[in-house]
């Protein structure tokens, strides 16, 4: 488990930290590292467009929930106002994608995931039909998989990246079809994007993907924000990966915005 302390900061200010394994799977030419880069604050228009990534690329982005800020818990509106900072640290796996099968995606790789984010080309042949469509590989290879400590199978948000080459409106007017994907395939929510032109509809995935860890971790323990958590070893923090720094951690970057469809 790594440790996330601030020591710079004079502020006294409780900050938990989590770390999230996340998988980005998807065909190959989907956009996942162009997401990534545009998620990072990469220049995407400078990135090599013919350059497929080699097995697995690493990175980390941060997602900051304020003292106050209101997680939504469930479907049945309930929800949790943070009674703390919490510092969400995205600890990022980029697979290459293959075209017609998600074997690159091998049990090493999945190992200790707490979110997959599968990542389809939205101008692709089939993309939301519930039988023939490419991602439906990628979904049903971690239907298996569960999140460390919790065992409950791992959560996948569908993005659907390239939303810049369909005219407006194209989403919203397959509600009913994406729906029908999303329910039958059994993910979270769905966010639609463009790595290419909008950066802040990339971020606003990740700032969902925190409520969600937010909330699973929430539902496992309900008791996490229970005394004073500074210092202590208790068993279940570190299973959790949460650690709590001294004073507010820095770097992390708050996303909110557009883009989601769902
Ligand atoms: N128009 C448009 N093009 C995009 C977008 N995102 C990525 N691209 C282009 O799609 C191509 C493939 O992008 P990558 O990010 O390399 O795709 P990938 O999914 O990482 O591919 P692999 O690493 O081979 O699995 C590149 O030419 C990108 O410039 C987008 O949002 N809009
Ligand atoms: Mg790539």
């Amino acid at each position: 488990m790594d440790r996330v302390r601030d020591l710079s900061s004079s502020e006294d200010e409780e900050v938990i930290v989590v770390n999230a394994k996340t998988l980005i799977i998807g065909p190959c030419g989907a956009g996942k590292t162009s997401f990534i880069a545009s998620v990072t604050g990469g220049d995407i228009e400078r990135m090599d467009a013919n350059k497929a990534t080699q097995y697995v690329s690493h990175s980390v982005y941060a997602v900051e929930k304020h003292e106050g800020e209101v997680i939504p818990l469930d479907e049945g509106g309930a929800s949790l106002t943070l009674p703390c900072a919490m510092n969400i640290q995205f600890l990022i796996w980029d697979v290459f994608g293959q075209d017609t099968n998600a074997q690159a995606v091998n049990p090493m790789l999945k190992r200790s995931t707490s979110l997959t984010l599968i990542v389809g080309d939205v101008t692709s042949e089939h993309i939301l039909d519930v039988e023939r469509s490419p991602l439906i590989p990628y979904r049903q290879i971690m239907t298996h998989t569960r999140q460390p400590v919790t065992n409950i199978p791992v959560p996948c948000l569908l993005v659907l990246n390239k939303i810049d080459l369909m005219p407006n409106g194209w989403l919203e007017k397959r509600k009913k079809q994406l729906d029908a994907f999303l329910s039958t395939h059994g993910f979270i929510a769905c966010c639609a994007t463009s790595a290419k032109k909008d950066r802040k509809s990339c971020r606003s995935v990740f700032d969902i993907a925190a409520s969600k860890h937010i909330a699973t971790i929430n539902r496992h323990n309900p008791n996490m924000f229970d005394g004073d958590m500074e210092g202590t070893e208790s068993s279940e923090s570190e299973k959790l990966d949460i650690v709590t720094p001294v004073s507010e951690a820095k770097g992390g970057t708050s996303a909110s915005g557009g883009g989601c469809a769902c």
